[in-house]
Protein backbone atom coordinates (compact mmCIF):
# COMPACT_ATOMS: atom_id res chain seq x y z
CA UNK A 1 0.00 0.00 0.00
CA UNK A 2 1.22 3.41 -0.97
CA UNK A 3 -0.11 6.58 0.57
CA UNK A 4 0.24 9.78 -1.95
CA UNK A 5 2.20 12.06 0.04
CA UNK A 6 0.83 16.21 -0.63
CA UNK A 7 3.06 17.05 -3.98
CA UNK A 8 4.62 20.43 -2.26
CA UNK A 9 7.06 17.47 -0.47
CA UNK A 10 7.79 15.09 -3.48
CA UNK A 11 10.93 16.70 -5.15
CA UNK A 12 13.89 15.27 -6.90
CA UNK A 13 17.82 15.54 -6.25
CA UNK A 14 17.27 18.41 -8.58
CA UNK A 15 15.47 20.88 -5.83
CA UNK A 16 18.45 20.24 -3.62
CA UNK A 17 21.49 22.14 -4.17
CA UNK A 18 24.58 20.31 -2.93
CA UNK A 19 26.83 18.73 -6.03
CA UNK A 20 27.40 15.81 -4.02
CA UNK A 21 23.76 14.70 -4.13
CA UNK A 22 24.23 14.36 -7.71
CA UNK A 23 27.50 12.49 -7.42
CA UNK A 24 26.01 10.48 -4.56
CA UNK A 25 22.93 9.88 -6.64
CA UNK A 26 25.11 8.37 -9.82
CA UNK A 27 26.77 6.15 -7.36
CA UNK A 28 23.13 4.81 -6.15
CA UNK A 29 21.96 4.26 -9.83
CA UNK A 30 25.71 2.33 -10.60
CA UNK A 31 25.21 0.23 -7.82
CA UNK A 32 22.00 -0.58 -8.88
CA UNK A 33 22.84 -1.46 -11.85
CA UNK A 34 21.33 1.64 -14.17
CA UNK A 35 24.84 3.74 -15.14
CA UNK A 36 27.26 1.60 -17.42
CA UNK A 37 30.50 0.36 -15.88
CA UNK A 38 33.05 3.13 -15.83
CA UNK A 39 30.61 5.88 -15.83
CA UNK A 40 32.61 7.04 -12.72
CA UNK A 41 34.58 6.32 -9.91
CA UNK A 42 33.33 5.31 -6.98
CA UNK A 43 35.35 4.08 -3.80
CA UNK A 44 32.21 3.30 -1.55
CA UNK A 45 33.41 3.35 2.72
CA UNK A 46 31.35 0.50 3.37
CA UNK A 47 29.79 -2.64 1.84
CA UNK A 48 27.05 -2.43 -0.48
CA UNK A 49 26.30 -6.23 -0.37
CA UNK A 50 22.45 -5.07 -0.11
CA UNK A 51 21.81 -3.20 -2.87
CA UNK A 52 24.31 -5.30 -5.09
CA UNK A 53 21.94 -8.21 -4.00
CA UNK A 54 18.40 -6.25 -4.56
CA UNK A 55 19.61 -4.85 -8.02
CA UNK A 56 16.77 -6.38 -9.96
CA UNK A 57 14.10 -5.42 -7.89
CA UNK A 58 11.51 -1.97 -7.72
CA UNK A 59 13.61 0.84 -6.54
CA UNK A 60 12.43 4.15 -7.04
CA UNK A 61 15.07 5.90 -8.91
CA UNK A 62 14.88 9.45 -8.18
CA UNK A 63 15.18 10.22 -4.24
CA UNK A 64 12.22 11.71 -2.39
CA UNK A 65 13.38 14.68 -0.75
CA UNK A 66 10.89 15.53 1.92
CA UNK A 67 11.96 19.15 3.14
CA UNK A 68 9.97 22.19 3.83
CA UNK A 69 10.07 25.07 1.53
CA UNK A 70 12.67 26.77 3.85
CA UNK A 71 14.79 24.05 3.37
CA UNK A 72 14.66 23.34 0.02
CA UNK A 73 18.20 25.36 -0.67
CA UNK A 74 20.20 24.16 1.82
CA UNK A 75 22.44 21.57 1.35
CA UNK A 76 22.84 17.58 2.73
CA UNK A 77 24.65 16.97 5.48
CA UNK A 78 28.07 15.54 4.34
CA UNK A 79 28.39 12.01 4.80
CA UNK A 80 31.36 12.17 6.59
CA UNK A 81 29.73 13.74 8.87
CA UNK A 82 26.15 11.94 9.00
CA UNK A 83 28.37 8.98 10.19
CA UNK A 84 31.23 10.49 12.47
CA UNK A 85 28.41 12.51 14.82
CA UNK A 86 26.42 9.97 16.91
CA UNK A 87 24.37 9.10 19.30
CA UNK A 88 24.27 5.21 20.45
CA UNK A 89 25.18 5.19 23.92
CA UNK A 90 25.17 1.10 23.64
CA UNK A 91 28.89 2.52 21.84
CA UNK A 92 29.68 4.99 24.06
CA UNK A 93 27.87 8.54 25.32
CA UNK A 94 29.69 11.18 23.37
CA UNK A 95 29.13 11.79 19.36
CA UNK A 96 32.43 10.21 18.33
CA UNK A 97 32.26 7.21 20.22
CA UNK A 98 30.19 5.08 18.20
CA UNK A 99 31.94 5.58 14.96
CA UNK A 100 35.41 4.29 17.06
CA UNK A 101 33.43 1.73 18.88
CA UNK A 102 30.92 -0.10 16.51
CA UNK A 103 33.28 -0.77 13.45
CA UNK A 104 33.05 -4.67 14.37
CA UNK A 105 29.73 -5.15 15.34
CA UNK A 106 27.97 -8.16 13.40
CA UNK A 107 24.76 -7.22 12.23
CA UNK A 108 24.71 -10.81 9.81
CA UNK A 109 23.05 -12.88 10.79
CA UNK A 110 20.26 -10.90 12.55
CA UNK A 111 16.70 -11.62 12.97
CA UNK A 112 13.76 -9.28 13.64
CA UNK A 113 10.73 -10.28 14.99
CA UNK A 114 6.97 -8.66 14.69
CA UNK A 115 4.54 -9.94 17.34
CA UNK A 116 2.12 -8.87 19.82
CA UNK A 117 -1.51 -8.06 19.08
CA UNK A 118 -0.63 -9.19 15.28
CA UNK A 119 -2.49 -11.93 13.09
CA UNK A 120 0.98 -13.15 11.58
CA UNK A 121 3.49 -12.80 13.68
CA UNK A 122 6.72 -12.33 11.41
CA UNK A 123 10.33 -13.27 11.97
CA UNK A 124 12.61 -11.74 9.54
CA UNK A 125 16.82 -12.39 8.85
CA UNK A 126 19.20 -10.27 7.30
CA UNK A 127 18.27 -11.03 4.01
CA UNK A 128 14.58 -10.36 4.20
CA UNK A 129 14.99 -7.22 5.65
CA UNK A 130 15.52 -5.67 2.14
CA UNK A 131 14.34 -8.72 -0.27
CA UNK A 132 11.16 -8.61 1.36
CA UNK A 133 10.39 -4.60 0.75
CA UNK A 134 10.51 -2.11 -2.12
CA UNK A 135 13.55 -0.13 -1.22
CA UNK A 136 12.86 4.08 -1.39
CA UNK A 137 15.71 6.85 -1.42
CA UNK A 138 14.23 9.69 1.20
CA UNK A 139 15.81 12.99 2.26
CA UNK A 140 14.60 13.84 5.57
CA UNK A 141 15.53 16.47 8.12
CA UNK A 142 16.61 14.68 11.40
CA UNK A 143 16.51 17.24 14.59
CA UNK A 144 17.96 16.14 17.40
CA UNK A 145 16.78 17.04 21.39
CA UNK A 146 20.47 18.69 21.79
CA UNK A 147 19.48 21.19 19.15
CA UNK A 148 21.84 19.49 16.16
CA UNK A 149 19.90 18.74 12.56
CA UNK A 150 21.05 16.89 9.84
CA UNK A 151 19.22 16.54 5.83
CA UNK A 152 20.16 12.64 5.40
CA UNK A 153 19.27 10.60 2.50
CA UNK A 154 18.22 7.63 3.86
CA UNK A 155 17.83 4.44 1.95
CA UNK A 156 14.69 2.38 3.70
CA UNK A 157 10.82 1.43 3.44
CA UNK A 158 7.87 2.76 4.99
CA UNK A 159 6.95 0.83 8.87
CA UNK A 160 3.42 0.50 7.73
CA UNK A 161 4.18 -2.03 4.58
CA UNK A 162 5.58 -4.36 7.54
CA UNK A 163 3.14 -3.74 9.82
CA UNK A 164 0.55 -4.40 7.55
CA UNK A 165 2.33 -8.41 6.31
CA UNK A 166 1.69 -8.54 10.32
CA UNK A 167 -1.88 -7.40 10.49
CA UNK A 168 -2.24 -5.75 13.76
CA UNK A 169 -5.38 -6.79 15.67
CA UNK A 170 -7.82 -3.77 16.35
CA UNK A 171 -6.26 -4.26 20.32
CA UNK A 172 -3.30 -3.03 18.95
CA UNK A 173 -2.55 1.24 19.86
CA UNK A 174 0.74 1.11 20.30
CA UNK A 175 3.81 -0.53 18.64
CA UNK A 176 7.13 -0.91 20.95
CA UNK A 177 10.63 -1.31 19.46
CA UNK A 178 13.54 -3.05 21.27
CA UNK A 179 17.62 -2.57 20.10
CA UNK A 180 19.85 -5.79 20.15
CA UNK A 181 20.99 -6.44 23.78
CA UNK A 182 24.66 -8.05 23.62
CA UNK A 183 27.29 -6.77 25.66
CA UNK A 184 29.76 -8.40 24.44
CA UNK A 185 29.72 -6.52 21.18
CA UNK A 186 27.92 -3.16 23.05
CA UNK A 187 30.76 -1.81 25.34
CA UNK A 188 27.91 0.65 26.73
CA UNK A 189 25.89 -2.01 27.71
CA UNK A 190 29.02 -3.75 29.81
CA UNK A 191 29.37 -0.55 31.85
CA UNK A 192 27.16 1.44 33.47
CA UNK A 193 29.55 4.41 32.89
CA UNK A 194 29.97 4.40 29.40
CA UNK A 195 26.38 3.60 28.47
CA UNK A 196 25.19 6.83 30.23
CA UNK A 197 23.17 4.89 32.65
CA UNK A 198 20.68 3.38 30.52
CA UNK A 199 18.53 0.49 31.70
CA UNK A 200 19.31 -1.76 28.48
CA UNK A 201 18.07 -2.91 25.84
CA UNK A 202 17.35 0.65 24.67
CA UNK A 203 13.67 0.62 23.51
CA UNK A 204 11.21 3.27 22.15
CA UNK A 205 7.31 3.67 20.98
CA UNK A 206 4.56 5.02 18.92
CA UNK A 207 1.44 5.13 18.74
CA UNK A 208 -0.58 3.22 16.00
CA UNK A 209 -1.15 5.96 13.67
CA UNK A 210 1.76 7.78 14.38
CA UNK A 211 3.54 3.92 13.22
CA UNK A 212 1.14 3.94 9.96
CA UNK A 213 2.35 7.43 9.03
CA UNK A 214 3.64 7.51 5.34
CA UNK A 215 6.47 9.62 6.24
CA UNK A 216 7.43 6.78 9.22
CA UNK A 217 10.45 4.84 7.65
CA UNK A 218 12.26 1.95 8.56
CA UNK A 219 15.94 2.17 7.41
CA UNK A 220 18.57 -0.08 6.07
CA UNK A 221 21.05 2.02 4.24
CA UNK A 222 21.92 6.26 3.85
CA UNK A 223 23.59 7.86 1.04
CA UNK A 224 22.92 4.90 -1.17
CA UNK A 225 24.88 2.55 0.75
CA UNK A 226 24.31 -0.07 3.46
CA UNK A 227 23.82 1.48 6.95
CA UNK A 228 27.12 1.98 9.08
CA UNK A 229 27.42 0.09 12.19
CA UNK A 230 27.31 3.82 13.93
CA UNK A 231 24.38 4.86 12.57
CA UNK A 232 22.12 1.77 13.32
CA UNK A 233 22.62 -0.96 11.01
CA UNK A 234 21.45 -3.72 9.90
CA UNK A 235 17.97 -1.49 10.32
CA UNK A 236 16.49 1.23 12.54
CA UNK A 237 13.34 3.69 12.72
CA UNK A 238 13.26 7.10 11.22
CA UNK A 239 10.72 9.38 12.29
CA UNK A 240 11.06 12.73 10.82
CA UNK A 241 8.92 15.06 13.25
CA UNK A 242 10.14 13.94 16.31
CA UNK A 243 13.22 14.58 18.07
CA UNK A 244 15.87 11.93 17.25
CA UNK A 245 15.79 9.53 20.46
CA UNK A 246 13.00 8.22 18.72
CA UNK A 247 14.56 7.02 15.80
CA UNK A 248 15.86 3.72 17.34
CA UNK A 249 18.41 1.53 16.32
CA UNK A 250 19.43 -1.98 15.30
CA UNK A 251 16.34 -3.22 15.91
CA UNK A 252 15.08 -6.89 16.72
CA UNK A 253 11.86 -6.84 18.10
CA UNK A 254 8.85 -4.84 17.32
CA UNK A 255 5.45 -5.41 19.54
CA UNK A 256 2.08 -4.21 18.79
CA UNK A 257 0.40 -3.57 22.23
CA UNK A 258 -2.31 -2.42 23.64
CA UNK A 259 -0.80 0.03 25.75
CA UNK A 260 1.39 3.00 25.89
CA UNK A 261 5.36 1.11 26.07
CA UNK A 262 8.05 2.49 27.95
CA UNK A 263 10.32 4.25 26.64
CA UNK A 264 14.23 4.52 27.29
CA UNK A 265 14.78 9.01 27.64
CA UNK A 266 11.76 9.14 29.10
CA UNK A 267 12.52 6.54 32.39
CA UNK A 268 15.68 8.34 32.80
CA UNK A 269 14.08 11.67 32.66
CA UNK A 270 10.67 12.05 32.84
CA UNK A 271 10.10 15.67 33.23
CA UNK A 272 12.74 16.45 30.50
CA UNK A 273 11.70 13.65 27.54
CA UNK A 274 8.01 12.28 26.61
CA UNK A 275 6.53 9.63 25.07
CA UNK A 276 5.55 11.76 22.36
CA UNK A 277 8.75 13.93 22.00
CA UNK A 278 7.38 16.10 18.42
CA UNK A 279 9.88 18.93 17.57
CA UNK A 280 8.57 22.04 19.01
CA UNK A 281 9.56 25.47 19.04
CA UNK A 282 7.69 26.47 21.72
CA UNK A 283 8.16 23.53 24.45
CA UNK A 284 11.73 24.02 25.71
CA UNK A 285 13.72 20.96 27.26
CA UNK A 286 13.93 22.33 30.90
CA UNK A 287 17.47 23.18 30.56
CA UNK A 288 17.88 24.19 26.93
CA UNK A 289 15.55 26.05 24.88
CA UNK A 290 14.29 24.24 21.86
CA UNK A 291 13.51 27.65 19.48
CA UNK A 292 16.39 27.05 17.14
CA UNK A 293 18.85 24.25 16.17
CA UNK A 294 22.57 24.51 14.56
CA UNK A 295 22.28 22.61 11.34
CA UNK A 296 25.34 20.27 10.37
CA UNK A 297 26.31 21.27 6.73
CA UNK A 298 30.13 21.81 5.38
CA UNK A 299 30.99 23.08 8.62
CA UNK A 300 34.11 25.77 9.74
CA UNK A 301 33.72 28.42 11.56
CA UNK A 302 32.03 31.06 9.46
CA UNK A 303 29.49 28.62 8.34
CA UNK A 304 26.04 30.31 9.30
CA UNK A 305 24.16 27.41 10.40
CA UNK A 306 21.90 28.61 13.08
CA UNK A 307 18.16 27.76 11.74
CA UNK A 308 15.16 28.11 13.10
CA UNK A 309 13.65 25.21 14.39
CA UNK A 310 10.20 24.60 12.70
CA UNK A 311 6.92 22.94 14.57
CA UNK A 312 6.83 19.07 13.67
CA UNK A 313 10.54 19.44 12.30
CA UNK A 314 8.36 21.36 9.03
CA UNK A 315 6.35 18.15 8.84
CA UNK A 316 2.97 19.74 10.03
CA UNK A 317 1.08 19.13 6.72
CA UNK A 318 1.74 15.01 7.26
CA UNK A 319 1.36 14.65 10.79
CA UNK A 320 -0.68 17.64 12.97
CA UNK A 321 -3.75 16.10 12.17
CA UNK A 322 -2.58 12.84 14.17
CA UNK A 323 -2.16 15.89 17.65
CA UNK A 324 -5.62 17.41 16.80
CA UNK A 325 -7.26 18.19 20.30
CA UNK A 326 -4.17 16.91 22.17
CA UNK A 327 -2.51 19.54 24.63
CA UNK A 328 1.39 19.14 23.27
CA UNK A 329 2.54 20.93 26.43
CA UNK A 330 1.35 18.00 28.26
CA UNK A 331 2.09 15.71 25.87
CA UNK A 332 5.75 16.80 25.32
N1 LIG B 1 19.56 1.99 20.26
C1 LIG B 1 19.74 3.31 20.22
N2 LIG B 1 19.08 4.05 19.30
C2 LIG B 1 19.26 5.40 19.25
C3 LIG B 1 20.13 6.05 20.16
C4 LIG B 1 20.82 5.25 21.12
O1 LIG B 1 21.60 5.75 21.96
N3 LIG B 1 20.60 3.89 21.11
N4 LIG B 1 20.26 7.44 20.11
C5 LIG B 1 19.14 8.20 19.50
C6 LIG B 1 19.43 9.61 19.33
S1 LIG B 1 19.44 10.56 20.76
C7 LIG B 1 19.58 10.20 18.10
S2 LIG B 1 19.75 11.89 17.91
C8 LIG B 1 19.63 9.36 16.87
C9 LIG B 1 20.89 9.67 16.08
O2 LIG B 1 20.90 8.98 14.84
P1 LIG B 1 22.18 9.15 13.88
O3 LIG B 1 23.40 8.83 14.68
O4 LIG B 1 21.98 8.17 12.76
O5 LIG B 1 22.19 10.56 13.40
O6 LIG B 1 19.61 7.95 17.15
C10 LIG B 1 18.68 7.58 18.18
N5 LIG B 1 18.60 6.14 18.28
MO1 LIG C 1 19.26 12.81 20.04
Amino acid sequence: MRIKIPKSWQLTANDVTDESVYRQRRTLLKNMGFLGAGALMSTPAHSLDWFSKSAKKTFITEPLTYLPQSDKQQILTPESKVISHNNFYEFGASKSDPVNNAQSFQTNPWQLTISGQVENKIILDYDDLTRLFALEERIYRLRCVEAWSMVIPWVGFQLSTLLAKAKPLSSAKYVAFETLEDPEQMPGQASRRLGGGINYPYVEGLRIDEAENPLTLMAVGLYGKTLPPQNGAPIRLVVPWKYGFKSIKSIVGITLLDKQPPTTWNQLAANEYGFYANVNPGVDHPRWSQASERRITTGGLLARNRIDTQMFNGYGEQVAHLYKGMDLRANY
